[in-house]
C-alpha cells in the first residue's frame, strides 16, 4: 500500500467502524481510526506468522506473568512496520499532527514496573526473533492507579483505559473455558475428583505483539473474568436489580484490578483467585491447543517451554500436575516429571516480604485439590531426596518460591550478582541438591522502543554512523568506538542530547509550570518509590548540597536538576513520607532566590513508561542507588546507558555488569558491597556514627527534623529522621559520604565537555549487550530449547 493507502484508510475506519462524522471526530477519535488502519496491517503479519508456525510443528514458548507493562501500541506498531513516513503523511493530509496523535493514547499499565516492563520487551523480542510464542496474563479491567499530588502527598485515582475503545485486541469468542473455586475432593471409582463450589468464565482477548520490521507477531493473551450466565433474570423481575446483577459483580472481580503492590503482597484471597484464574487458564488452553495437534501427552515438554515469570503463576505446577494426573490418567510420578520438563521459573527478588507464601487454609480453601497435589509433590520431593532439609510446607504455609523451584526444570535469576545471591541464600539447600537447575538470565530491553523510538535523534546519528544494522544487532553498537575521539561526532553526540533536555525543558514548563535550564546536569531518579531503592539517599544529599551553596552562593557550582518520578504502592506508609518530603524540598529550594540558578528539584506525578519514554533520552546522569544486594537487576539502568546517561550507582544488581563493559571510568560507582552491608548491619549504632563524621548529613537531617521544608508543620518528619538515626535498615546514612563524594565526582566530569561527552557516548557504544534479544536468546538456549521459526 502506498500512502494514499492511510489517506483513505483512516477516514474510512472513523466513519465505517467508529459511525463517526470527520466534521466531529475528535483527536482521539483519529487516533483510533489509525490504529484500526495500522492493525490491519499487522493482523497480515500475525496470520503469516501463526500458519508458519503450524506448519514447522514448533515448539512454542509461554511466557505466564501477571504484568505486562506494555504502555503505548500505537507507536511501537507504526515503527516496527516501518510505516513512519506514511502514516505522517498521510495524517499531514488530513490536517493532524503525528505527535499529538500517538501521545493520546492512553498507556497500558498492566504493571507495577520492573516485571511487568519486562514482560512486555520479552514480547517484542520474541517476535523480532521470530520465535513462536504467547504471552498469558490478565486483563485488568484497572491497571496500576493514577498518581496526583496534594499538597505534596500521593493521592491515587483508578486507572480507566478500558474506558476508551482498546483499538489493539479481539476477543476470542470460542475461547472461553469454565474455572472453578473451592469446593471439595470426592473419591470416585478410587480416583480424586475435585468439585468446585464456585464457577467462572475466563474470557480470551488477543493483543497482537510485533517485531521488527514485521516479519513476525505473536498474541498477548489476557484473560478477562466474567459470570457463567448473564445475570439472574428472576430476580431483576422481582425488581431486586442489584441481587440481579450480583453474580455478574461477583466474578468479574477476579480482572478488576492490578495489585498496586510492587515487592510487598496484600489482599491475600482475592490475589491467590486472580493468579489460579489466569494460570488455569492459561495451561488448559496450552493443552488444548497441544492435543489439537495430536500429541502424545508425554511428549509436552517438547512443544511447550511455560516459563513462569516470579511466583505469581507457580500453581501451574499443582495445576498442570492435576491435568495430567487427574484429568488424563497419567501416572503422578510421570506427570510431575512431564509438568517439570515444561515448566521454568524467573526469580525477581530476594526480598523476604516478597516471597509469597500462602496460608495452608487459604489454600485449603480455595484449591483443596492443589493443595493434596502439593503434599504428593513435597512427598515425592522429599523421597528423592532423603537427606533434605526444605519443605514446601512449613509453619501452616506454602512457599511458593520452594514449590516453583521444585516443579520447574530450570530456575533463574536476573542478573549475575542476584543468581549467585539466589545460591548463596534464599535457595541455599535446592541448589545443593539440584545443582544444575539455577541458571543466570541478565535482564535486557528492547532497543526498539528504548532507543530507535523513544531517542530519534540519537537514532539518526547512529544509523548515519554504522548504518542500521544495530535496531536488531544492538551490539553492532561497539562499531562506534572508533568514533569516540572524533570531534565531529561528539558535537553530533551532545547536540542530539541538548535538543531531547532542550524539548523536555518545554514540556515541562507547559505541563507542569516549572521552569528549568536546559544547560543544567539533567540528574534523574525514576522507578517504584522503596526504601531498598534510596529515594531518600538522593534527597538528603540534595539537602546537603542547597545548604552547601547557601553558605556559599558565589561558589563555581555546577548547576543540576534533580528530576524524581515514581509511585509508591497505597498501603506503604513510609515510601509516601518519602515522596512528600521530596516535594517538601522541591518547594523550599525552588523558591529560593540565592540558589536556584543551580539547584532545582522536579517530583513528576504519575510515572509510566510514556513519561520513562520522554525522560531517559534528556538525561544526563542515571541514579541506580539500591542498598547492595536488594535490587535483583534493575532495567532503567539498561535504558539510561543506551541513552548516553553515565550511571551513578553502587555494585548492585546489573550496575555490576554495565560498569564492567563501560569501563569503571565510565561509571560513578560509590557505597558498600553486598558483604560490606552484611557486616555493616552489625555494628551497633552504625547511623549515628555515620552520622556524627559527616557534617553534610548531620546538617541535611537536622533540617529535615526542625521543619525546615514543613514550616507550618515542624515535626512532620520526626519519624522519618527518627527510622534514619535509628535502625536505618537500609544503611542511607553509612552510604551517605560515598554518594556525596561521587556526585561531586559528578560535578566534576560534567563540567569539563571534553571528559563528559566521550564518557556519555562509551556508555551508548559499549552497551549493546543489555538487549533483551540478548536476553531471550539465553533463554531459549539454555531453558527453553526452542529456535526461531522462518516465516516464508
Ligand atoms: C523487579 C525487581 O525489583 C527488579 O530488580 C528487576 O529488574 C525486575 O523485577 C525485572 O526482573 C521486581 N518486580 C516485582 C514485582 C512484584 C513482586 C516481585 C518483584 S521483583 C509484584
Amino acid at each position: 500500500m502506498t500512502d494514499s493507502g492511510f489517506r483513505h484508510g483512516i477516514p474510512k475506519h472513523l466513519i465505517y467502524s467508529l459511525g463517526m462524522d470527520p466534521q466531529n471526530a475528535t483527536l482521539s477519535d483519529w487516533r483510533i481510526a489509525l490504529s484500526l488502519a495500522v492493525r490491519d496491517r499487522l493482523v497480515d503479519a500475525w496470520h503469516t506468522s501463526a500458519r508458519a508456525e503450524r506448519r514447522a510443528g514448533a515448539k512454542r514458548v509461554y511466557y505466564l506473568s501477571m504484568e505486562f507493562l506494555i504502555g503505548r501500541l500505537l507507536e511501537d506498531a507504526i515503527i516496527n512496520l516501518r510505516l513512519e513516513d506514511e502514516v505522517r503523511a498521510a495524517l499531514a493530509s488530513l490536517g493532524l499532527s503525528a505527535d499529538e496523535v500517538i501521545a493520546d493514547e492512553p498507556d497500558a499499565a498492566l504493571g507495577n514496573g520492573g516485571l511487568g516492563r519486562l514482560a512486555a520487551c520479552f514480547m517484542e523480542s520474541l517476535a523480532t526473533l521470530g520465535v513462536p510464542a504467547f504471552g498469558y496474563g490478565i486483563r485488568y479491567e484497572h491497571g496500576l492507579f493514577r498518581q496526583s499530588f496534594v499538597e505534596g502527598r500521593q493521592v491515587e485515582e483508578p486507572e480507566d483505559w478500558l474506558t476508551q475503545v482498546h483499538a489493539w485486541e479481539f476477543r476470542r469468542r470460542d475461547v472461553r473455558l469454565r474455572l472453578c473455586f473451592g469446593g471439595e475432593v470426592v473419591e470416585e471409582g478410587g480416583r480424586p475428583v475435585w468439585h468446585g463450589a464456585e464457577a467462572v468464565m475466563a474470557q480470551a482477548y488477543d493483543t497482537p505483539m510485533i517485531g521488527w520490521q514485521g516479519k513476525w507477531a505473536n498474541a498477548l493473551r489476557l484473560w478477562s473474568a466474567e459470570p457463567l450466565h448473564g445475570f439472574d433474570l428472576d430476580r431483576f423481575n422481582r425488581g431486586d436489580y442489584a441481587a440481579a446483577a450480583e453474580p455478574e459483580a461477583l466474578a468479574r472481580t477476579i480482572s478488576r484490578v492490578l495489585y498496586p503492590d510492587d515487592t510487598t503482597e496484600r489482599g491475600k484471597e482475592l490475589r491467590l483467585k486472580q493468579e489460579y484464574f489466569f494460570t488455569a487458564a492459561s495451561l488448559r488452553d496450552i493443552l488444548r491447543r497441544f492435543e489439537a495437534e495430536g500429541g502424545a501427552l508425554a511428549d509436552l515438554p517438547k512443544k511447550a517451554a511455560i516459563q513462569l515469570n516470579d511466583t505469581h503463576p507457580a500453581i501451574a505446577g499443582p495445576e498442570l500436575v492435576r491435568l495430567l494426573h487427574d484429568e488424563r490418567g497419567m501416572a503422578l510420578d510421570q506427570a510431575i516429571e512431564t509438568a517439570r520438563g515444561c515448566l521454568s521459573y524467573t526469580n525477581h527478588t530476594l526480598l523476604p516480604e516478597a516471597l509469597e507464601r500462602w496460608s495452608e487454609d487459604l489454600m485449603t480453601r480455595l484449591l483443596p485439590r492443589h493443595m493434596q497435589l502439593i503434599e504428593r509433590i513435597d512427598a515425592a520431593h522429599a523421597a528423592e531426596n532423603p537427606d533434605r532439609k526444605v519443605a514446601l510446607v512449613q509453619e501452616g504455609e506454602v512457599r511458593m518460591g520452594e514449590l516453583a523451584f521444585v516443579m520447574a526444570h530450570k530456575v533463574n535469576g536476573v542478573s549475575a550478582l542476584h543468581t549467585g545471591l539466589m545460591k548463596q541464600t534464599v535457595f541455599e539447600e535446592l541448589h545443593r541438591l539440584h545443582p544444575d537447575r539455577i541458571v543466570n538470565q541478565t535482564n535486557g530491553v528492547t532497543p526498539r522502543r528504548w532507543l530507535f523510538s523513544a531517542n530519534p535523534r540519537l537514532s539518526r546519528l547512529i544509523t548515519d554512523t554504522i548504518g542500521e544494522g544495530w535496531v536488531c544487532d544492538l551490539e553492532r553498537l561497539c562499531e562506534l568506538e572508533p568514533q569516540l575521539d572524533d570531534a565531529a561526532f561528539l558535537d553530533a553526540y551532545a547536540g542530539a542530547k541538548r535538543a531531547n533536555k532542550a524539548d523536555l525543558a518545554g514540556w515541562m514548563a507547559a505541563e507542569h509550570g516549572v521552569q528549568i535550564d536546559p544547560e543544567a546536569l539533567f540528574d534523574v531518579q525514576i522507578k517504584r518509590i522503596h526504601e531498598y531503592k534510596r529515594q531518600h539517599l538522593n534527597i538528603l544529599e540534595t539537602i546537603a548540597l542547597w545548604q552547601e551553596i547557601k553558605a556559599n552562593p558565589n561558589g563555581n557550582w555546577v548547576p543540576r536538576v534533580k528530576i524524581f518520578a515514581g509511585k509508591a504502592a497505597p498501603g506503604y506508609v513510609f515510601a509516601k513520607e518519602i515522596i512528600r518530603l521530596i516535594n517538601d524540598v522541591a518547594a523550599v529550594v525552588n523558591a529560593d532566590p540565592e540558589t536556584n540558578r543551580f539547584l532545582k528539584v522536579v517530583f513528576l506525578p504519575n510515572y509510566n513508561v510514556s513519561l520513562a519514554e520522554r525522560l531517559i533520552p534528556a538525561s544526563d546522569l542515571s541514579e541506580q542507588i539500591s542498598t547492595a544486594g536488594k535490587e535483583a537487576s534493575g532495567t532503567g539502568n539498561m535504558k539510561f546507558a543506551l541513552n548516553g546517561a553515565p550511571t551513578i550507582g553502587t555494585l548492585d544488581g546489573a550496575n555490576v555488569e554495565i560498569r564492567d563493559r563501560v569501563g569503571e571510568k565510565n561509571f560513578f560507582l560509590f557505597g558498600m558491597t553486598t558483604d560490606e552491608v552484611v557486616a555493616r548491619r552489625a555494628v551497633p549504632d552504625h547511623a549515628r556514627q555515620a552520622i556524627t563524621a559527616d557534617k553534610r548529613l548531620g546538617g541535611a537531617l537536622k533540617a529535615v527534623s526542625q521543619g525546615v521544608f514543613s514550616p507550618r508543620d515542624r515535626h512532620r518528619y520526626r519519624g522519618f529522621v527518627g527510622n534514619l538515626t535509628g535502625h536505618d535498615y537500609f544503611l542511607v546514612c553509612s552510604d551517605f559520604t560515598a554518594y556525596w563524594d561521587a556526585q561531586r565526582r559528578v560535578d566534576a566530569a560534567f563540567a569539563d565537555p571534553a571528559v563528559w561527552w566521550p564518557m556519555a557516548a562509551r556508555n551508548t557504544a559499549r552497551t549493546g549487550w543489555f538487549s533483551s534479544d540478548r536476553t531471550i536468546r539465553g533463554y531459549m538456549a539454555d531453558i527453553w530449547r526452542a529456535v526461531p521459526v522462518d516465516p516464508a
